[in-house]
């Protein structure tokens, strides 16, 4: 494949822009090589700007869980586009989906709309610390809530991929209050609550984690934390940016069957626009300004293309069927994946949940840590990514995160990824 166009975008990208890139993860810095520049997208496919095709398995980091264009979402669009870009006040649209977002999420009474799930974990965690009064945060190794100062602590995603987990500029004040525990880990989470229940404003945890690629909590783990915030007053943050309307119409939290206090979501609620959200129990929404002290604002929120787009994205999903469809899309992939690793003698195993998936070149059954995720033969993957390039597949450029199936993902495209696995897991045997 002729990659020219790309690489002469990106040399021009990087006179101009820190990286050439705009979020640091697109820059295969975790992979090797350059990053590809697209021109299309369209159903499961992407097209780059030297005119290759892909089966996208990225999905825009996961907001695209109808594919790309989908016609509902294009014409929702094209109605707004009548009507204008956006009037920075009230609109009916944005009322209508916050209800829808209470009807499938019931623990969230009251939402707040913002433009990213980095602004929505921001507030939420200011949120937190006003209604508690306290001002320790917990979060858990390996998980990303965005580029928050206070949570660029042992953070996943991006940060990890660059193996800046701490980010400097952020001062040792902010990371002070920050208590970072191993994910997966009851007895850390106990030890935790023994010593600093009383000054923990909350624990953000994301229940299905993404940013170390795909870890799924443990049941028990995730409702003994349930059961310490409450003896301890702690409120609990579920970081769903991620996995909300992506492993279930009711998010991780219908899953597990847990309510947080509060919900943090962003992507598929946008549909592929800029919208994130906070919510949650009234009686802790009702703190957020004007009805309250704790301060929160942006002039984008609630952009009317942007919840057009979300609006249009929540109605397709709620078709009968559509996740379990996407599940057991998603099931039949990996299954077949892990028997063309085990065929070509290749360590690696699959996590799952919904319509995200974790690739693991190792050789643990089952990844629940993020000490077993740091031990994955990344050497692997990156072979394993560029081989699966070259025969149109576009996997997340890191070890360290998801992979998305859309309803746009059919048989044809999971059959192109078969072939093009057989190849990379040969590839590795190279
Ligand atoms: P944004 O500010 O990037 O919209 O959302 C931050 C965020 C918060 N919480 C979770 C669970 C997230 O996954 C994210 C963002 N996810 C990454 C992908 N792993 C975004 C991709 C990027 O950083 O470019």
């Amino acid at each position: 494949m002729s990659r020219t166009k790309s690489a002469q975008w990106y040399a021009r990208a990087c006179e101009s822009i820190p990286g050439g890139v705009n979020s640091p993860v697109r820059a295969f810095r975790g992979v090797g090589g350059e990053p590809l520049f697209f021109a299309s997208g369209d159903g499961a496919w992407l097209t780059d700007v030297d005119g290759n095709r892909y089966v996208d398995y990225v999905g825009a980091w996961g907001p695209l869980i109808l594919g790309h264009r989908h016609p509902a979402v294009i014409e929702a669009l094209e109605r707004q586009l009548e009507k204008g870009l956006g009037y920075g006040a009230s609109t009916e649209a944005e009322v209508e989906l916050a209800e829808t977002v209470c009807r499938l999420l019931p623990s969230i009474e009251q939402l707040r709309l913002v433009t990213s799930g980095t602004e929505a974990t921001m507030s939420a965690i200011r949120l937190a610390r006003g209604f508690t009064g306290r001002d320790v945060v917990v979060k858990f190794e390996g998980c990303y809530h965005g580029h928050v100062d206070g949570l660029l602590v042992k953070a996943g995603s991006g940060a990890l991929t660059l193996g800046t987990p701490d980010s400097p500029g952020v001062p040792g004040g902010y990371s002070e209050l920050t208590h970072v525990l191993p994910y997966n880990d009851t007895p850390a989470l106990e030890a935790h609550f023994a010593a600093h229940g009383e000054q923990t404003a909350c624990v953000i945890i994301e229940p299905v984690a993404g940013n170390m690629n795909c870890v799924p909590s443990q049941a028990e783990t995730l409702g003994r934390l349930r059961t310490l915030c409450d003896e301890h007053g702690s409120l609990l943050i579920f970081d769903e940016v991620m996995s909300g309307f992506r492993v279930a119409p009711g998010g991780a939290q219908s899953m597990y069957g847990i309510d947080p206090d509060l919900t943090t979501l962003g992507k598929v609620i946008g549909g592929g626009l800029p919208v994130g959200a906070f919510g949650g129990r009234r009686d802790i929404m009702s703190h957020i300004a004007p009805q309250g002290p704790v301060y929160q604002a942006g002039t984008l929120a609630g952009n009317p293309l942007a919840v057009a787009a979300g609006l249009a994205t929540l109605e397709v999903i709620q078709t009968e069927g559509f996740f379990d469809t996407l599940a057991a899309r998603t099931g039949g992939l990996l299954g077949e994946m892990r028997r063309l690793g085990k065929a070509a003698s290749v360590p690696f195993s699959t996590n799952q949940a919904g319509a995200m998936f974790g690739l693991f070149f190792s050789g643990e059954d089952s990844i629940r840590s993020f000490g077993q995720v740091m031990a994955g033969n990344i050497e692997h993957f990156r072979k394993f990514f560029h081989a699966m390039l070259e025969n149109g597949v576009y996997l997340a450029p890191s070890a360290f995160e998801a992979g998305f199936l859309s309803a746009a993902h059919g048989d044809a495209e999971i059959e192109l990824t078969l072939r093009a696995a057989e190849k990379a897991f040969a590839a590795i045997g190279d």
